[in-house]
């Protein structure tokens, strides 16, 4: 990952945590207090709390290593003709100029912005591989800004607990708070080097190495911020188009 910003660091060993000193870096780094707050909140209600276990190593590194990289590769390792456009409706074209992306629900600062303000924040670039359960992969360099960074300009409220994202085809889909703030979830405008093709969500897709492909929304216009999970008019929960036909939620890699 490489940034305009000094980087955390990248690359680790798969079953490592990061080290203490990489943690206070990329603490330091991002500095947002609320990151740790909404971190807190998931680590409160997460089973490690519950089980009241005796602080071990395992526990100590999820407390205070809650944001943990997953490695990624090197440019040399792109597999261009992998990536497989998969859009369950017609692709719709978004006009680069007056698009703009919406963040708002519990929120203290709902805020609308052009393509060209998101392309303000620090670019970040990540090749990453991307996991479809229909049973291909392909691994894929994302160029984009962190949407922790947007996040962090809408100023989540403390009760801030999920995150929904809205597509210009109909689709949606929702994530953990802890997951949307990872630092390697991007929002992407720029695909293999190039800036993204319209098929794989131009102007601006979701894109992180946590998730598998349907969590990975395309064509990305509003972004809703929830305490609970939505529900449509009939009381029946809506988590995302594929979770709500039986697809798992958290979808995790
Ligand atoms: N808006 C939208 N996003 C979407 C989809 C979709 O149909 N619509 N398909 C998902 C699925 S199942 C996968 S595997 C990836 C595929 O991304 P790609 O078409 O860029 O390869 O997009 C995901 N995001
Ligand atoms: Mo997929």
């Amino acid at each position: 990952m490489s940034s305009d910003l000094p980087p955390p660091s990248t690359n680790l060993p798969e079953d490592e945590g990061l080290p203490r000193r990489s943690f206070l870096r990329f603490a330091g780094y991002t500095a947002f207090g609320w990151i740790a707050t909404a971190t807190g909140l998931t680590l409160l209600e997460s089973p490690i709390n519950t089980l009241f276990e005796p602080i071990n190593q395992r526990v100590e590194a999820m407390i205070f290593n809650p944001q943990r990289l997953i490695p990624e590769f090197p440019l040399t390792a792109i597999e261009p003709d992998k990536l497989i456009v998969n859009s369950f409706r017609l692709t719709p074209i978004l006009d680069p100029i007056t698009f703009r992306l919406e963040i708002t629900g519990a929120v203290a600062n709902p805020v609308s912005l052009s393509l060209q303000e998101i392309q303000r924040f620090p670019k970040v670039s990540m090749v990453i591989r991307h996991v479809c359960v229909e049973g291909w992969a392909a691994i894929v360099q994302w160029g984009g800004v962190r949407l922790a960074d947007l996040l962090q300009l809408a100023q989540l409220k403390p009760t801030a607990r999920y995150v929904y994202f809205e597509s210009a085809d109909g689709y949606f889909g929702s994530w953990d708070l802890a997951s949307a703030t990872h630092p390697q979830t991007l929002l992407a405008y720029e695909k293999n080097g190039s800036p993204l093709p319209v098929e794989n969500g131009a102007p601006l897709r979701l894109a992180s190495p946590l998730k598998l492909g349907y969590k990975q929304s395309k064509w990305v216009t509003r972004i809703v911020i929830t305490e609970d999970f939505l529900r449509a008019q009939n009381n029946q929960l809506m988590k995302g188009y594929w979770e709500d036909l039986g697809y798992e939620w958290y979808a995790g890699l």
